[in-house]
């Protein structure tokens, strides 16, 4: 299975070493980092790290997913890791992630920081209160019962294609979820590590200001997700 990295990267200059460090030598065919407006020099190492950088002019999270997967369809892999650039997520968890594509139990595997090991203070309260929310209602809407809406997660090219991936910014990983569960791709969880980012600032759960915006449109994805399933 050839498998390629995915990560968003915004002003990440001091995670990124440790985050493609502990991503070598686990098999990946590619790893592309997307940066949208960085004003620090994290292109520069993602390179010196053997990366392919993908630049995209539209801000957002979702936006810089979508670039990479763009990016990555001029040849595409046979599955995508997704995970963050600040050093939060594991990369010691990807064979754990990806084994349940490897051996068909699963399209979509989304790894979980709730039923996982995540330390104290890298999940604020608010962050999992709009998790175990959402995934209530994504149970509610179509019977799927996630954990958690975490960054990291493996899901196959084919799957993608059929997915349709959208959201400009904080609905990503939510409309991922929502989607597979209304046309019912079989997914799993896995438990997985979530530390506190290993240098840099937060743009989302940090602040006040990204948890807000990040709920309201995580909350209106789910929204959208359930007028668009119905017949
Ligand atoms: N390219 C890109 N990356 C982003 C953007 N916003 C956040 N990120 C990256 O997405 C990941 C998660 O963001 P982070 O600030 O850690 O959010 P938090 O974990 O909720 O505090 C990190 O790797 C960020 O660098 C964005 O607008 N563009
Ligand atoms: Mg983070």
């Amino acid at each position: 299975m050839r498998v390629a990295a995915l990560m968003p990267a915004l002003d990440e200059e001091a995670s990124l070493p440790a985050v493609l460090a502990g991503l070598a030598g686990r098999g990946l065919e590619r790893i592309v980092v997307v940066d949208n407006g960085s004003r620090d020099r994290t292109a520069e190492v993602a390179v010196a790290a053997g990366a392919v950088v993908v630049f995209c002019g539209r801000r957002g999270y979702g936006s810089a997913c979508l670039a990479g997967l763009d990016r990555l369809a001029d040849d595409p892999p046979d599955a995508v890791v997704f995970l963050d650039a600040d050093g939060a997520d594991d990369p010691a968890d990807l064979p754990a992630l990806l084994a349940p594509l490897r051996d068909d139990r699963a399209e979509l595997v989304i790894g979980s920081r709730v039923t996982g090991n995540a330390d104290t203070g890298a999940l604020t309260p608010v962050q999992r209160f709009g998790n175990a929310l959402s995934c209530r209602l994504i149970e509610l809407a179509w019977g799927a019962r996630f954990t958690d809406l975490g960054p990291m997660r493996a899901v196959r090219w084919a799957t993608l294609e059929r997915l349709q991936m959208r959201d400009p910014d904080f609905g990503w990983t939510v409309e991922m979820q929502a989607r597979a569960a209304r046309l019912g791709i079989p997914w799993m969880e896995v438990p997985v590590r979530y530390r506190r980012r290993v240098a840099g600032q937060s743009k989302v759960a940090g602040t006040l200001k990204g948890s807000v915006k990040a709920g309201a449109k995580i909350l209106f994805t789910i929204g959208r997700e359930f007028v668009r399933g119905r017949p």
